[in-house]
């Protein structure tokens, strides 16, 4: 186990999650599972940092670390976890809001994006969600941190934080925390909503046809694929600029199928939209179907959910409480 390079990642659970979760982000923890220590885990506090619902933060807590285990997450390699039952969590973020430069947040571009769709409603939580993150990853002395291009910016906050202020100003000289990589996948990276391809996929559109949730039926995925937005012209093209929607369609078809893009768009050179989106409805079906079916059998079982959150949760806080400790003791504290 020692020399395997560790590993954190999480999703918040603010709803269903999405074709863009599952391939920017599970489907590699996934792949990387067995070579990695692994620590994943439902970040329930980052969900709260916008408007939510309370009656359904638990069921949906739930529901997403049944769905890392249904898309394939093993359960005796990793150690699965709910982010609020280690308070660690909150401690370490609030001794790093402490030492972050105000003017280092005020460049966060998904701040600046969020706070527009929220309005007079935006929270100082929704401010601090990238120091949060960074006191998620930083705990644990992550050597990788797998994430969706949407979430690069947050790593490198988190990389200077750790490096600049805390190692620097408090280490004399020696690391007191691990300085992250991040991983992020050449495909699948940045899954495009279905009615706008240069708008990512996100559980937070208000408009539900905008993304296919792992959870939709059969029904639901040919509606939202059929009206989801095409162009007038033949052939499915990935590298035309002004097709931003054939690009992102023939990217998920590529991932789901295991083909390589570059042959499909030979593939395709000649078909029309009808046909491609056919397609693009039975591989996404397919490709959900057993996610969906062991997804089914999990939610049912919350004894053994339960039984496996808890040794997520032993796990995870012994690392966490450590690190913790670490960083206070060089920081001064009694
Ligand atoms: N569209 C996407 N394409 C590729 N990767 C994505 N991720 C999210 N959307 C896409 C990756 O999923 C992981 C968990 O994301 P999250 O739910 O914690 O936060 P998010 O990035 O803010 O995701 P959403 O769906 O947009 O949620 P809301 O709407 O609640 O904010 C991350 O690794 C992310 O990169």
């Amino acid at each position: 186990m020692k020399n395997k390079k560790r590993i954190l990642s999480g999703v918040q659970p603010t709803g269903d999650l999405h074709l863009g979760n599952w391939l920017g982000a599970i489907k590699n923890w996934v792949d990387l599972q067995y070579e990695h220590e692994t620590f994943l885990c439902v970040v329930d506090l980052h969900a709260i940092t916008a408007k939510y619902d309370s009656k359904k933060l638990a069921k949906d807590t739930l529901s997403t670390a049944a769905l890392y285990l249904a898309c394939g997450i093993n359960p005796d390699k990793c150690s699965i976890f709910i982010q609020s039952q280690i308070p660690a969590h909150t401690e370490l973020c609030w001794i790093l809001n402490c030492i972050t430069p105000m003017n280092w947040m005020e460049r966060m571009i998904q701040f600046k994006e969020k706070s527009i769709q929220q309005g007079n409603n935006v929270s100082i939580g929704l401010f601090n969600y990238p120091i949060l993150m960074a006191a998620d990853i930083l705990l644990y002395d992550a050597d990788l941190v797998p994430v969706g291009e949407d979430q690069k910016q947050h790593l490198e906050l988190a990389r200077n934080i750790a490096q600049q202020r805390v190692n620097a100003e408090f280490g004399k000289g020696e690391p007191i925390l691990k300085v992250p990589e991040a991983i992020i996948m050449k495909n699948g990276s940045k899954i495009m909503s279905l009615n706008d391809g240069l708008k990512k996929m996100s559980k937070s559109d208000p408009n539900e046809g905008s993304r296919i949730n792992l959870l939709d039926d059969a029904d639901t995925i040919t509606k939202k694929i059929k009206r989801a937005k095409s162009d007038s012209k033949v052939g499915i093209e990935f590298n035309n600029s002004q097709r931003p929607e054939s690009r992102n369609l023939l990217m998920i078809y590529s991932i789901l199928n295991n083909k390589d893009i570059k042959d499909l768009e030979i593939e395709f050179e000649n078909t029309g939209w009808g046909t491609f989106k056919k397609l693009m409805i039975e591989q996404v079906i397919e490709s959900l179907l057993p996610i969906q079916e062991r997804y089914k059998v999990l939610i049912d079982d919350r004894h053994e959910l339960n039984k496996i959150l808890l040794k997520g949760r032993e796990n995870a806080e012994k690392v966490a409480n450590k690190t913790l400790h670490r960083v206070k003791s060089h920081l001064g504290f009694y």
